[in-house]
């Protein structure tokens, strides 16, 4: 019968700008994701350049966690987490992401957040950089379309693995890199790549990109291909238990049909969503389908002699991923829209869709599972999972979330299925284990946490934590390692 190994990592996951808050506490710097306003499934965030006091920008507060952080631990070892994936947020350790020297107060809280998970036996996993980078290298720098962008973020890895030594073994170098390899969109949220004039977010998801526009993003991507290869490297130098993973936003993307254009379309698909960053990540080199992409995109990647030698060389420990949905590629134009996403594709009739459109879909992970395991062989992380979904509060205090017990229980299921398969899995850390900003819409009402905060869209609430019936699942899932699952 198949089990869950005994050391498997159970968890949940947050990211800094989205939990955190106190933006400028502390000789904290700006990070281009507080210069992104709230919005909601029909009127999208904005990005701005001047912080407008008329907007609401979510991330300066977000759940306050940089004061809560004691009570939020306690409560995931009250579940009995075994791992907290978290994000540190460059601007707290670099203000600005050159200095030479880091702000030695960044480094104290993340230190005592680190010591305050060990006191419940929780081992941290630490993605660096979470949808964030320093505003002040986005306006001088350009961003990571500028190569000396590797060089501050290797300064900003070497402060953290060398203060963190032996307190965190676990690190992902940048949050779903391929969102950058997909959508101009990712060059804002990813890549540090600001629009040259103030836009609404939906600017970018139908912005039509000019051949320099596409070829400025990949070489984004690609200087943070090598800055993640060197930081394997480094991290490895600086402590030989470190182990580094690479953190892809895990999408399985059907053919609609059997027509053969629809495979060729879904294969080409998978190949761009997953593969490319994969491939370079896991196997150390460009995918050969990239060449044809570029060329048919007009894209000039600006490498340098000796790019090849340091990705060969950085290859990471383990392939972790986000999964919430899978999508349905189709060759027909008539056929409808997903919507209410970063990412978009033909409605599956199969398959029911959260209020914010992402199409749920268990048997989606088992299948991804084992395509990822057949191409790298190396062990994988879920490292998000989870369903956004707008939660009632009874006059009780209580909440019953029995839709998210519903979603995980189904996904865990999957999980199973998919190590008796063969799949060498580490762990499963759910999106948003305390409730959080949205990072697609900025709300808060989009919620994913066995922990309710009180706060609403607009920022008002107490910030008090209480348990939804989720907490108490999942306590019991943890303790019967994925056996009780009722
Ligand atoms: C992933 C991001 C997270 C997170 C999650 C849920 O893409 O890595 O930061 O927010 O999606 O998305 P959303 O918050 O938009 O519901």
């Amino acid at each position: 019968m198949t089990e869950f190994p005994k050391n498997f990592l159970w968890g949940g996951a947050t990211a800094a700008n989205q939990c955190e808050g106190g933006w400028k506490e502390d000789g904290k710097g700006e990070s281009t994701a507080d210069h992104i306003t709230a919005g909601t499934v029909s009127s999208p965030r904005e990005y701005t350049d001047a912080i407008d006091p008329a907007k609401y920008y979510p991330s300066h507060e977000a759940i306050d966690m940089y004061h809560h952080y004691k009570e939020d631990i306690k409560l995931f070892g009250e579940m009995g987490f075994k791992v907290y994936r978290l994000s540190i947020n460059w601007t707290r350790i670099y203000p600005h992401g050159d200095e030479d020297e880091p702000n030695q107060k960044g480094i104290a809280f993340y230190r005592d957040v680190f010591n305050t998970c060990h006191q419940y036996g929780i081992e941290p996993l630490v993605t660096i950089s979470h949808y964030e980078f320093p505003y002040y290298l986005a306006k001088k720098y350009g961003g990571w379309s500028n190569r000396r962008c590797i060089d501050f973020y290797l300064n900003y890895c070497r402060t953290i693995f060398t203060e963190y030594k032996g307190l965190v073994h676990y690190w992902l170098t940048f949050n779903e890199i391929n969102i950058m390899a997909m959508m101009p969109i990712g060059g804002i949220m990813a890549g540090g790549l600001l629009p040259e004039k103030e836009a609404s977010m939906s600017f970018f998801a139908g912005h039509k990109e000019t051949p320099e526009e596409i070829s400025r993003r990949f070489t984004a991507l690609h200087n943070q291909f090598i800055a993640s290869a060197e930081a394997v490297v480094l991290g490895h130098e600086i402590d030989e238990h470190n182990q580094i993973g690479c953190m892809i936003a895990g999408q399985e993307i059907y053919p609609y049909s059997c027509n053969p254009k629809d495979m060729l379309a879904s294969q080409s698909a998978m190949d761009m969503a997953n593969w490319f960053c994969g491939d370079v990540q896991v196997r150390g080199a460009y995918p050969a389908f990239a060449k044809r992409y570029f060329a048919e995109h007009h894209v000039t990647v600006a490498k340098e002699p000796g790019d090849d030698e340091i990705l060969r060389n950085g290859k990471v420990d383990f392939y972790s991923f986000s999964y919430y949905m899978s999508s349905t590629v189709s060759t027909d134009p008539e056929k409808n829209k997903a919507s209410g996403n970063l990412l978009t594709g033909t409605k599956n009739p199969y398959l029911e869709a959260s209020d914010w459109g992402w199409q749920i879909d268990p048997d989606g992970l088992r299948y991804y599972l084992n395509e990822v395991y057949s191409r790298y062989q190396i062990p994988l992380m879920v490292v998000e999972n989870g369903l956004g979904a707008a939660d009632n509060v009874e006059s009780d205090g209580s909440i019953h979330d029995s839709y998210r017990i519903d979603y995980l229980r189904k996904h865990v299921q999957a999980m199973k299925e998919a190590i008796g398969d063969g799949v060498e899995l580490m762990g499963y850390t759910p999106w948003g284990c305390i409730d959080l900003v949205s990072a697609s819409t900025g709300e808060m009402k989009k919620r994913y946490g066995f922990i309710y905060v009180d706060k609403d869209n607009d920022g008002k609430g107490t910030m008090q934590r209480s348990k939804k019936d989720s907490f108490a699942w999942y306590k019991k899932c943890i303790a019967s390692n994925g056996e009780d699952l009722d």
